[in-house]
């Protein structure tokens, strides 16, 4: 059955060639994680955005999110991480564009420059369990990733899918396990993260 949800294209195409963009990603949930990582690079590739700045930090769940991308905001450094080419060789893509090519090279450390970020793209699975936890989590992670825009004026992307089952989860990552793979949403939150970096640029 067709749909009227979702989202359509902006009149324009962005062009991302010079925005700098941080994905900071939770690790609950790695195989869901993973594909949405890979999808929202694939789509900052595509539109433009250099290799060398797009920072892939992580951190344990999705609580710590807003924390993190307020502090990367602010210019620090979470960890050593990857070249984006090797992350992608060895992240499962379970996006609706094909793979790319991977890069048989171990993960570099690659010194990151201290520019500013024209957006940061917030990205955690959380999958509702027995008790309240994800409700409060939910909430909670929601709330703040917002407050954290509106306090920097940095674009922060919600990249938080917030699942009743693991088939939802999966379903949202392209990673359905049924006939339909559904449609990663990843890919949605890195042309969202290049649209409104480009706005933030004009509004600055
Ligand atoms: C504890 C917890 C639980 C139960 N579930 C999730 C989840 O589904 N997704 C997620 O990203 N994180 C989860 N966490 C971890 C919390 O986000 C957080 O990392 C810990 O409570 C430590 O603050």
């Amino acid at each position: 059955m067709s749909t009227i949800k979702g989202i359509s294209q902006p009149a324009v195409q962005h062009d991302g060639s010079e925005l700098r963009v941080a994905i900071i990603h939770a690790r609950w949930n790695k195989t869901v994680i993973d594909a949405l990582v890979a999808g929202a690079i694939v789509k900052l590739k595509e539109r433009g955005v250099k290799e060398n700045n797009i920072v892939v930090e992580s951190v344990p769940g999705s609580f710590e999110l807003p924390l993190a991308c307020s502090k990367v905001i602010a210019g620090a450094h979470i960890q050593a991480h990857s070249n984006v080419n090797d992350l992608l060789g060895g992240l499962n893509f379970g996006g609706n564009s094909p793979r790319p090519a991977s890069t048989p090279v171990p993960p570099a450390v690659v010194p990151m420059p201290n520019e500013p970020f024209d957006a940061v793209i917030a990205i955690g699975v959380l999958i509702k369990g027995a008790t309240m936890h994800f409700e409060y989590i939910c909430d909670s992670v929601s709330h703040a990733l917002m407050k954290v825009q509106l306090d920097t004026g940095v674009p922060v992307i919600f990249g938080v899918l917030t699942a009743l089952t693991d088939d939802q989860a999966l379903e949202r990552a392209g990673l359905g396990r049924g006939e339909n793979k559904g449609h990663n949403h990843g890919e949605d939150w890195g042309l969202a993260a290049v649209e409104m970096g480009c706005h933030a640029r004009r509004w600055s």
